[in-house]
């Protein structure tokens, strides 16, 4: 269903803006940031700190901060990388949302968004992400491995989500990070024991990234001790009145 209503709206965005003027955007030129690298220096925190102003599972989280107060915040407060939603049905979120945090901010940014065509990657990089989301569970082997080798291609990384065991396999050599959900997607239930059983059966080479639910130090250090780099964290910030602040506790 999010796949069909992504295919219509890469469509029209086709129309709006052509591959050819994307390429022109300035951000097109710069060179991407790696967040594979940010995230395995120890010197750093490995917290990817989300801008979310809604979600399908909890509706409206903040409505009353802009991107720039609060991403500059997570960078200040010593995130290694910023992840921005651009999905506007779901998540209220924009590809203008991206490009704020791209002009205030020199660290990597992932575009979360439910990636499915090469358009939506060339996009990317046009409003100035460094990385992409690819989710396992919505893509074929062979889709992740196009989307992924074009994203490099690009000079993008590449995070892929799974949901279980399965999914691993679909992470090829262009996939840098391995992302696990612990946010049972139907469900929406939160388990750190998945993530923690799945950690050592994520290939060597892949920087492992866990992703939500996460709101207190113990569950980092649980993590951290599975093997994970790399901890994306949204609604545990947004909900603050002052969502960098979070970053203190
Ligand atoms: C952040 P949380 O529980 O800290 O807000 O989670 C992030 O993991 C979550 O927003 C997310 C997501 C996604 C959103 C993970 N995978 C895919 C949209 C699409």
């Amino acid at each position: 269903e999010i796949v069909a209503h992504k295919q219509v709206e890469v469509a029209a965005r086709k129309q709006v803006r052509s591959i050819a003027e994307l390429e022109q955007a300035p951000a097109f030129k710069r060179t991407p940031l790696s967040l594979s690298s940010f995230l395995k220096d120890p010197a750093k925190t490995g917290i990817i700190a989300e801008f979310k102003r809604r979600s399908p599972s909890k509706g409206l989280i903040n409505g009353n901060v802009t991107v720039q107060e609060v991403t500059t915040a997570y960078t200040r407060y010593g995130a290694s990388g910023l992840s921005v939603l651009t999905d506007e049905k779901y998540f209220g979120g924009s590809a203008d949302d991206l490009q704020q945090a791209r002009s205030f901010n020199n660290i990597p940014i992932l575009r979360k968004d439910f990636m499915i065509d090469e358009y939506q990657i060339i996009e990317a990089k046009a409003i100035g992400a460094d990385v992409i989301l690819l989710i396992a569970e919505c893509l074929s082997a062979a889709e992740v491995a196009r989307l992924a080798q074009f994203a490099n291609n690009l000079g993008l990384e590449v995070l892929m989500e799974v949901h279980g065991e399965s999914q691993l396999e679909k992470a090829t050599q262009h996939v840098q990070m391995v992302g696990v959900n612990n946010r049972d997607l139907t469900t929406f239930k939160v388990n750190f024991n998945r993530s923690c059983e799945l950690a050592p059966k994520i290939p060597a080479d892949k920087c492992k990234v866990a992703e939500s639910g996460i709101s207190d130090p113990a569950a980092i250090a649980t993590l951290k001790q599975a093997g994970f780099q790399g901890f994306l964290i949204g609604e545990h910030f947004m909900r603050q009145e002052n969502p960098a602040r979070a970053f203190e506790q």
